[in-house]
């Protein structure tokens, strides 16, 4: 009898210090280690295609981590009011917020992303009525709502026959984080933003051509600044309830009157670091158009 107490203290010494351990080191669930041992980070793949102009670029299976502790928007009623408005608070930490809990999310299977935002030149052999905000045919396609750049992805995939959509935010973030943690695609300081991103600080009151600053990590340009880039879910407050792969999440989340608000990423040519950051989220009704907010189409499975 003796033994057996012995041996059952011990069992339930060792489970404690695995799991103290596994929350302190803030591992990955249980189940990603013992299927796959440490996950992988994912990444391009090499693969690359064109489509009616559009360069898209595979991003091959893996886990990342998803959030922030920091919140560049106030959580109360207020602050969604100014998130419906496209006005930024300061960066502040966060317990509760819309980047919480960060969590890891699985890339089950491959999807491809565009190399740079849609410019005015792409989005117009679809719509050539658009009217432009920015007069180069390499600047960002501007003023297109939601329910417009979904228009243009069906377009495409129609012409394609390929599955073009909007990104999900969990495959945007995995790719503007390209493998880092840090606040940033590049890590967490701030001054080197101007290398990388048009934003308040560089970009003299207006949007950019696209690739003309430096390329993430896996090749991909202008997900910090420039211009916002719709994403295909729902807004929700938090990321409580939300899937553990990169699918968008669609069900329930904030509505405005009847509308589903949607989500915009990466912040834009008027903003400031802050809401460029990796994490940050912005929702916004879905017929809102303005000169800061565009898209980059996505194409492939996001259902494992
Ligand atoms: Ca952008």
């Amino acid at each position: 009898m003796l033994r057996l107490l012995v041996i059952a203290g011990v069992v339930i010494v060792l489970v404690t210090a695995v799991a103290v351990t596994w929350v302190a080191l803030d591992l990955p669930p249980p189940g990603l280690v013992l299927r796959h041992g440490l996950p992988p980070a994912g990444g391009p793949t090499g693969r690359r295609m064109e489509v009616e102009g559009v360069t898209f670029v595979e991003i091959g299976t893996g886990y990342f981590r998803m959030g922030s502790w920091f919140n560049c928007q106030r959580g109360d009623a207020l602050g969604r009011v100014c998130q419906a408005f496209g006005l930024p608070w300061g960066k502040q930490p966060q317990e509760s917020g819309d980047e919480v809990p960060v969590r890891w999310v699985e890339v089950r299977q491959p999807y491809w992303i565009a190399e740079t935002e849609l410019t005015n030149a792409q989005y117009e052999r679809y719509d050539p009525e658009h009217e432009r905000d920015w007069p180069g045919d390499d600047d960002p396609a501007t003023s297109v709502s939601w329910e417009d750049a979904q228009a243009y992805c069906q377009w495409l995939a129609k012409k394609s026959g390929l599955p073009v959509r909007l990104p999900s935010e969990a495959e945007w973030e995995n790719a503007c984080r390209a493998g880092s943690e840090g606040e940033y695609g590049f890590g967490d300081d701030e001054k080197r933003l101007t290398e990388y991103a048009w934003f308040a600080e560089n970009s003299g009151d207006r949007a950019h051509a696209v690739k003309t600053r430096r390329p993430n990590a896996w090749g991909l340009f202008d997900l910090h600044g420039n211009v916002w880039e719709w994403c295909a879910d729902t807004y929700h407050q938090d990321y409580n309830g939300s899937p553990e792969d990169v699918r968008a999440w669609t069900e329930g989340g904030e509505v405005w009157g009847a509308s589903p608000i949607r989500v915009r990423r990466g912040g834009d040519w008027f903003g400031a670091a802050v809401i460029c950051r990796s994490a940050c989220r912005v929702g916004n009704l879905p017929g809102v158009r303005g000169d800061i907010l565009g898209f980059r189409p996505a194409c492939g499975p996001s259902d494992p």
